[in-house]
């Protein structure tokens, strides 16, 4: 563990760089003081004999061959889906790098400020049919593998989801990825390169959640680049020494040392040659095994280190909204932020500016406060290795970094603790309480003799332990700091930071409503849609899929009959495509004849599954206490749910259990089956999406006021012509907003008496029998077993009975209104045709590239970087 290297050269070892020259007959020359020469205007020099895109079918089944030869090592004669994948993966890829390479060179070239997203996940899920759309190839390609006789639906069936993340934070990192490239802009991303990704979600016979590992690159990946050649050294634990020169600089030596090593992902933009870097860093020891335990015979000692080296991005943590305190967590942190930075500095070091100037190259967004430990380590960087004042590196740093902010549930907001952060970073917590001194002492100066501020705005939170509160840090730290959706921005300037906007000043916060990619999440999971609307809007989906407000023509076709028509005979063929799934994957045989009602997403009580769950069981009593002729008349319903649960969550799995438990009973109901579906679909992930979300009529997003931040999902439905159910939060807010209140399903409290509803429960409360007795009536039903032993449940059902925290027993009456009024609406078909066409046509607002493009006006200040097309 301890190291041989001097302490002094530490952060300096990478400067040294490997000498490479250009090849003959390609620019960029050396001149003869050894400057980098471009060419002016004449650009012919440097694309002589550089590698074309395939764009027409012979070769790209050429290429094709060609992988299937060399690459695979595989025969023409004998290949099956999992080959024809590969072979069609790498011939995309082939593609890929002929523009990625050039718009990084583009992009070298025109040394332009640059913009870093930092994000601890990228639920990127499948790439292959994602490139092909981007690049424009796709019939092309549907045409080669025909010709070689290979199905592409069957291909892209191969391909395994890269799902490294969670859920809402990690999606969107993925779509403003997309959209940064599809929009020209300098952005890279980095990350982690997880060997497992978020964990298999398997269901057990009682109707338990099961985990399994996701070895998601036991197949190799032909997506990634290795770049062993791109590495960098990162430290932990050792002791931090102040060089008691008032410099406040320390020497940071031994403990353990890893190495980053990078994985480029390449992320190609849309109808355009951009083609941005997403880059991924892998942890390897820095020396393979100890030799001196080897020879000695100890074999166990000699690895232990380097697996505790690898152990640091082998696994992506599986809670989302709850933070744990645990090292390695905390390991994987340190390790990310420092490799990235280090990166990002040698980029910016090439270009020969003083240090100064960074912020003017480079704007760091903190997706989170996971990359908040980037602020310590810039100010370690500058202060211990570039020898700068505090003051000019703090004044660095916070004209660096911008904050997102994505939760204010007060158990998702990080805290490490002190002595934690002092042993694994002893360095970093030193800069910490540096960082605090002299931000209380800016405090207390303009709000004098406020003791109760001081402590509610320090960095360290009192107690045992003491903690360091990150969004605190992230907040300081940073130049601007923003929330997600309206709603959820004026709650963080008026909960968690108002402290910080009386101090620092209102400007400094902003919101930045989220978006989705419209690429992904309708030309690609939606290809009908997306045919129909091209042919409507008499536009190519090239114009269309970039500038999302042109759906607005299709407010007119509302009216049109035979518009309506072929909309809803769309709709139907996608739920005939979902009930197809469900019977090849599942073997469950699902009625098309009826209202898709789904909700998917992370299970967690504050996004009230368990709301849903026991409205579908007072919908099932209702049924059943009808007669045949009643029935009949009837909405007929399938509700579809999906969703991981944390795996220590147990509240969480136990709504999961009684989904499973209770679709039993009901699908096997001879009374109701017709008339109400249930369904559980097993682990929920980006590609189960693609289907789910094109098939729903209304979807559920019912979060308690005030708790979802924005929902991402809300937007995809409503994008593919999904009606949408839900509370007066997040996203949905500004839905109805641009579609209209008439086309939107709202129930429940709103944010501003929420306080006032907790409290109530505390201390006034109302036994359920009295407050809400159809409630009541649901919860004993569950409690006497109908849906198998009720004690099962007894721990779930008294979230609700006794504090119910998350206002179900306040919001319940008005929810089984809300669906009333859904099936009613149903029911007339027309008309509801028309809100799915008007709800489509406004959803142009929520398009990421509109997001990216405020993050990149109003944040980073950095503008496209076009490549000149081939010539
Ligand atoms: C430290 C544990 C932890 C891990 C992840 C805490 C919090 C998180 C994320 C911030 C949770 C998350 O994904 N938040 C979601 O972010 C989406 C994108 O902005 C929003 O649309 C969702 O409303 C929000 O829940």
């Amino acid at each position: 563990m301890t190291s041989t290297i001097d302490p002094a050269t530490i952060g300096k070892a990478n400067r040294a760089r490997r000498h490479v020259r250009t090849l003959t007959g390609y620019l960029p020359e050396t001149d003869a003081s050894g400057k980098e020469q471009w060419p002016k205007g004449d650009e012919k020099v440097w694309r002589a004999g550089t590698r074309g895109l395939d764009t027409d079918v012979p070769s790209i089944t050429k290429t094709f061959v060609n992988h299937v030869q060399t690459s695979l090592a595989r025969q023409a004669y004998n290949l099956d889906n999992l080959g024809a994948y590969q072979a069609a993966a790498l011939s995309v890829r082939d593609n890929l790098l002929v523009n990625w390479n050039e718009t990084q060179m583009n992009y070298t070239r025109k040394a332009p400020k640059r913009a870093y997203y930092l994000s601890l996940e990228f639920l990127m899920g499948r790439t292959l049919d994602n490139a092909m759309l981007n690049l424009g190839l796709k019939d092309k390609y549907v045409e080669g593998v025909k010709k070689l006789g290979f199905s592409i639906e069957d291909i892209l069936e191969q391909e395994r989801d890269a799902a490294l993340g969670n859920g809402g934070l990690g999606r969107l990192a993925a779509c403003y990825l997309d959209s940064s490239a599809s929009q020209e802009l300098p952005v890279w991303g980095y990350g982690l390169r997880y060997k497992y990704g978020i964990f298999q979600q398997l269901i057990s016979p009682e109707g338990n959640q099961l985990e399994a590992p996701d070895p998601w690159l036991d197949n190799q990946n032909p997506w990634e680049l290795p770049r062993l050649d791109v590495s960098y050294e990162v430290r932990f634990y050792g002791s931090a020494d102040r060089l008691n020169d008032g410099s406040g600089r320390s020497n940071w030596h031994g403990g353990q040392e890893v190495l980053a090593v990078a994985y480029d992902v390449m992320i190609p933009g849309y109808n355009t040659p951009t083609t941005n870097n997403l880059r991924l860093w892998e942890s390897k020891p820095k020396r393979g095994f100890d030799l001196n335990s080897f020879n000695a015979g100890d074999y166990e000692h000699a690895v232990e280190s380097s697996n505790s080296a690898a152990a640091i991005t082998s696994v992506l943590y599986p809670n989302d909204h709850t933070s744990f305190g645990k090292e390695l967590r905390l390991k994987q942190q340190y390790f990310w932020t420092a490799a990235s930075l280090q990166d990002i500095i040698r980029r910016f070091k090439n270009l020969g500016k003083p240090i100064t100037e960074f912020p003017d190259y480079a704007a760091i967004q903190l997706n989170d406060t996971h990359p908040t430990l980037a602020i310590p380590e810039l100010m370690r960087v500058l202060i211990d290795d570039e020898d700068l004042d505090w003051g000019t590196a703090w004044q660095i740093v916070t004209n660096t970094f911008f904050y997102t902010n994505h939760t204010v549930l007060p158990e998702a907001l990080e805290k490490w603790p002190v002595p934690l952060i002092e042993h694994v970073l002893p360095r970093h917590m030193q800069i910490i309480y540096d960082i605090n001194l002299f931000f209380l002492q800016a405090v207390e100066k303009k709000f004098p003799d406020d003791r109760d501020r001081l402590s509610r705005m320090s960095l360290i939170e009192e107690g045992q332990p003491k903690q360091v509160r990150m969004a605190h840090l992230a907040c300081i730290g940073s130049r601007k700091v923003n929330g997600v959706a309206e709603l959820h921005s004026d709650l963080v300037q008026t909960t968690i930071l108002k402290d910080f906007v009386e101090f620092e000043g209102v400007s400094k916060f902003g919101n930045v409503t989220n978006g989705i990619t419209p690429r992904r999440w309708l030309d690609q999971c939606n290809p009908e849609l997306s045919a129909l609307i091209s042919k409507t809007l008499k536009l190519d989906k090239n114009v269309w899929l970039k500038d999302l407000t042109k759906l607005e023509g299709l407010l007119p076709f509302a009216e049109d009959k035979k518009f309506r028509t072929e909309w809803a005979a769309i709709k139907q063929r996608n739920k005939e495509r979902l009930a197809h799934h469900v019977q090849t994957t599942l073997g469950l045989t699902v009625r098309t004849d009826a209202m898709y009602d789904v909700q998917i997403k992370r299970l967690h009580e504050y996004k009230r599954q368990t709301l849903n769950i026991l409205g579908v069981i007072h919908r099932y009593l209702t049924l059943k206490a009808m007669t045949t002729a009643e029935r009949a008349k009837t909405n007929r319903r399938v509700v579809f749910f999906a969703g991981k649960a944390a795996p220590a969550y147990y509240i969480a799995k136990l709504t999961i259990r009684l989904i499973v438990n209770v679709a039993r009973v009901i699908n096997a109901d001879p009374d109701t089956k017709d008339f109400l579906q249930l369904y559980f679909l097993p682990d929920y992930s980006v590609s189960l999406a693609e289907v789910l979300i094109p098939a729903s009529d209304i979807s559920q997003h019912i979060s308690t006021a005030g708790t979802e931040a924005s929902g991402t999902s809300n937007m995809k439905f409503c994008l593919n012509g999904g009606l949408l159910l839900g509370t007066v939060d997040g996203a949905n807010i500004e839905i109805a907003e641009e579609v209209g209140e008439s086309n939107v399903f709202f129930f429940g409290h709103l944010t501003p008496a929420v306080e006032d509803l907790r409290h109530q429960h505390l201390y006034h409360p109302v036994p359920i029998e009295e407050k809400c007795p159809a409630l009541a009536n649901v919860l004993n039903e569950v409690s006497k077993g109908l849906f198998g032993d009720g004690g099962v449940y007894e721990p779930l059902l008294n979230t609700v009975r006794h504090g119910d925290y998350y206002l179900l027993t306040d919001d319940f009456d008005s929810y089984i209104a809300a669906l009333a009024m859904v099936d009613e609406a149903y029911l007339d078909t027309e008309e509801w045709i028309k809100k799915s066409i008007r709800t489509t046509a406004k959803m142009g607002k929520f398009s990421s590239d509109r997001a990216i493009l405020e993050y990149a006006e109003s944040y980073w200040n950095i503008e496209a970087i076009p490549v000149a097309a081939a010539k």
